[in-house]
């Protein structure tokens, strides 16, 4: 069944540590200041404008492997765009989420990735999938996190990412040999939350999503099931992400890409 769920009021940041270990996400609303919002709003635009010139009519694919350094498409109308935190200006270890980010994966925690991902009007939700595999068949604390920042009001409409509540713990493909790392990683059009207890008793994992208000952030474990859900308004989706893994794990699968779209 889905489950749309609403934006409550803020949790405190002990709240969002049991919310992130039980259900593999937590959701922070108002965590961002409107000064912050509109830095990271600013620069997304100007970086995304800078870099879709550059790309001009250069043919991109889908995925990771398929895109340049500047710019993936990770589903048809889904661009994803880095930017460092100096980029952003910003101070990775200085942004309000932090301390959660230092409690879970050590405050050794290395800053992975960040940048925009925007979704045009008209784009399809994307297939479900994770962001890195589990590394051990059991089940261990999370070896990396994701923060989704809204970056404007973002309604139902535009398509919030959608979470799969407590997939995180059913996505070990270690523990479960019915499961494909690749299939789940790379978007596979057979992954499902369904998928992840077939031939089980398991109860199927409660699909989620929020409308945000700008500043709110999602903050979810690398291994749960989730994707971003399609645009059906007239504007764009931005979302800025920073993206943070353990001081020993440096899989990825995210910029695969060594092409530029700069000539040398
Ligand atoms: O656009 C979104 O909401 C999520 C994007 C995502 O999960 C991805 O591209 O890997």
């Amino acid at each position: 069944m889905n489950h749309t769920g609403r934006q409550t009021s803020a949790i405190s940041l002990d709240d969002a540590k049991l919310q992130l270990a039980d259900d593999g996400f937590a959701l922070l609303v108002g965590m961002c200041e409107t000064g912050l919002v509109t830095r990271l709003l600013e620069v997304s635009m100007e970086r995304s404008r800078a870099v879709t010139q550059a790309l001009g009519t250069k043919t991109i694919g889908i995925g990771s492997a398929a895109g340049f350094q500047e710019i993936v498409q990770r589903s048809p109308g889904r661009w994803d765009i880095p930017v460092s935190p100096t980029e952003f200006g910003v101070e990775h270890q200085s942004l309000p989420w932090w301390p959660l980010i230092a409690d879970t994966l050590g405050t050794d925690a290395e800053h992975a990735f960040s940048g925009v991902v925007y979704s045009d009007p008209g784009s399809p939700a994307q297939f479900w999938h994770i962001d890195s595999p589990h590394v051990t068949a059991e089940h261990q604390q999370p070896h990396a996190l994701n923060v989704m920042v809204a970056l404007h009001d973002i309604t139902l409409a535009m398509g919030p990412t959608e979470l799969a509540s407590g997939s995180h713990r059913l996505t070990n493909h270690l523990h479960n040999p019915a499961l494909v790392s690749d299939e789940l990683v790379y978007q596979h059009e057979t992954t499902r939350p369904e998928l992840l207890v077939a031939h089980t008793l398991g109860k199927v994992p409660e699909r989620m999503s929020f409308p945000l208000t700008a500043g709110s952030c999602l903050l979810f474990d690398d291994r749960i099931l989730h994707r971003g859900l399609g645009n059906d308004s007239t504007s764009r989706r931005s979302v800025a992400y920073f993206s943070y893994r353990k001081a020993d794990y440096c899989e990825n699968t995210h910029f695969e890409s060594q092409r530029s779209i700069y000539p040398t």
